[in-house]
């Protein structure tokens, strides 16, 4: 019995700490991203580290140019930090794949940082600034050898404690050799018994304080998205309240505070409907008073409803914040207005061999260039689309949806994976225009500019962060008219 209670008092002792995976994106913490540096057409990797100070392992490839060499450093991207450089790092080329670079940068403080390269080549040097959110993802656990080594020290040193007490009571006033008397006995095993219950006792203890100061170095240390509360007011205005993270509450100094605009919003809000992940809201909440978010609801098909807010702060540091909500058929609803879109009750996507083929309003569609066998967890891949109108030929309608040819958003089924991408990556557009060089007009944006360019053809860099089931709802503008179509994917391990 002793030993069963001292196996749960280690048990709880040597707990591993697990806290909840929720960060910037959900559960897609790596950093994909491509763009034109100058001549040089570039894919960028970053896997970022699961704990700070911690080492991000960084790709890159090379698709149009030649390069030859690349130097790595991280900055903050805004304030002090932001310029100067501490000496950079040089990647490694491949050498069955000259095109192909690998290397790793120490990170060595939270927050709103970017990977910045010099790269140089055939076609001249160039730079190019990846913005990279860097946080803890978790709280590593101790290594199994060691665990199994201090639960066996423990075990011994509690079962040695005790029997000290046991002899003592026993054996502690006799003369050496002399014969133990019955009482003695009786009494040694009362002793050890108090020894047991005291030593259980101080181990319990210890543990409640342990895991005291362990969750709150976990909540200061761990990211973790700022709660939100969500809820219906006056029957049609959807309300949403930002509550404070520790995590952000401890980072003052991160320019945390004040939320900027990404792609013209202060806040992207998707709703996906539960179970069936069929109609798909994608709206624009106003700030209407510091982290209360309003929205005038749009017409809903009563339900259970999954919330994602993606908002930017001023240092360039993203968050995503999760609820969920039962919303009832919405009868004083407004007209989707401005940026707003939907898609209600769609057609999901068809299989044929290497295309995978969503309908889009009409009978034109979208085709997704995707080989059943390249959809690998953690593998980078270039996800392709192409609109087609009725008779197949490629779609000459497009326009710029809000500044760019797409949005992409993925979802795990299981709702554990959560991403908004576009043409660029996964990088926050609001990062990527505080790293541009402000241009000599003082106005537009490159990276907006960059991928407003709109032909048929959208490409999104990403990698599956697990495998599994997930559904994709890719977001175009044609002629005036945001259009969703939906694809269901599987990742294999
Ligand atoms: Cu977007």
């Amino acid at each position: 019995m002793q030993k069963v209670k001292h196996a749960f008092a280690l048990l709880f002792f040597l707990c591993l700490l697990f806290c909840p995976a929720a960060w910037p994106h959900v559960g897609s913490p790596d950093v994909y991203y491509e763009a034109m540096a100058g001549p040089y057409k570039l894919f960028v990797t970053v896997r970022m580290p699961q704990m700070i100070p911690g080492i991000a392992q960084i790709e890159v490839r090379s698709f149009e140019g030649t390069v030859s060499d690349i130097e790595i450093v991280p900055l903050r991207v805004i304030g002090e930090g932001s310029t100067t450089a501490p000496p950079s790092d040089r990647m490694t080329r491949s050498s069955g794949d000259p095109q192909f670079f690998t290397g790793k940068l120490w990170l060595m403080e939270s927050g709103s940082l970017q990977v910045r390269m010099q790269v140089s080549g055939a076609q001249g040097n160039v730079e190019l600034a990846v913005p990279v959110p860097a946080y803890a993802q978790r709280t590593l656990g101790m290594q199994k050898s060691t665990a199994v080594l201090l639960a066996g020290l423990m075990v011994f040193l509690t079962l040695s404690l005790i029997s000290i007490f046991g002899a003592a009571a026993r054996e502690g006033q006799l003369e050496p050799g002399a014969e133990i008397p019955p009482v003695k006995q009786s009494r040694a095993r009362i002793a050890m018994a108090v020894a047991g219950v005291a030593v259980v006792g101080i181990l319990f203890l210890g543990n409640v304080w342990w895991s005291s100061i362990a969750t709150a170095n976990a909540n200061e240390k761990v990211y973790k998205a700022p709660p939100v509360e969500v809820s219906l007011a006056n029957g049609n205005e959807l309300v949403l309240k930002m509550g404070a993270s520790p995590w952000h509450e401890h980072r003052k100094q991160m320019q945390l505070d004040t939320i900027i605009p990404d792609h013209g919003h202060l806040m992207h809000l998707f709703l996906i409907r539960m179970p069936e992940m069929d109609d798909f809201y994608h709206l624009h909440p106003d700030e209407s008073a510091v982290g209360t978010f309003t929205e005038r609801m749009p017409p809903v098909s009563g339900g259970s409803y999954a919330v994602f807010a993606d908002i930017v702060r001023e240092s360039g540091f993203p968050d995503t914040m999760t609820s969920k909500i039962d919303l009832p058929a919405a009868e004083k609803a407004a007209p989707l207005t401005g940026d707003d879109s939907a898609t209600v009750a769609p057609k999901i996507s068809t299989v044929h061999g290497n295309i995978t083929t969503a309908p889009l309003g009409g009978s034109d569609h979208v085709e997704w260039e995707v080989d059943a066998h390249t959809l690998q967890a953690l593998k980078p891949t270039l996800l392709r689309f192409r609109v087609r109108d009725q008779d197949g030929t490629p779609a000459k309608d497009l326009e710029p949806y809000m500044g760019m040819a797409g949005h992409l958003v993925i979802l795990r089924r299981n709702l554990s994976v959560f991403a908004h991408l576009h043409p660029a990556g996964s990088v926050p557009m609001a990062a990527l225009m505080l790293l541009e060089k402000p241009s000599p007009s003082g106005s537009g944006s490159m990276a907006e500019m960059r991928h407003g360019a709109v032909t048929n053809e959208i490409t999104f860099p990403y990698g599956f962060p697990q495998a599994g089931d997930y559904r994709l709802f890719l977001q175009i503008k044609r002629a005036g008219q945001v259009q969703t179509a939906v694809f269901d994917g599987h990742v294999a391990p």
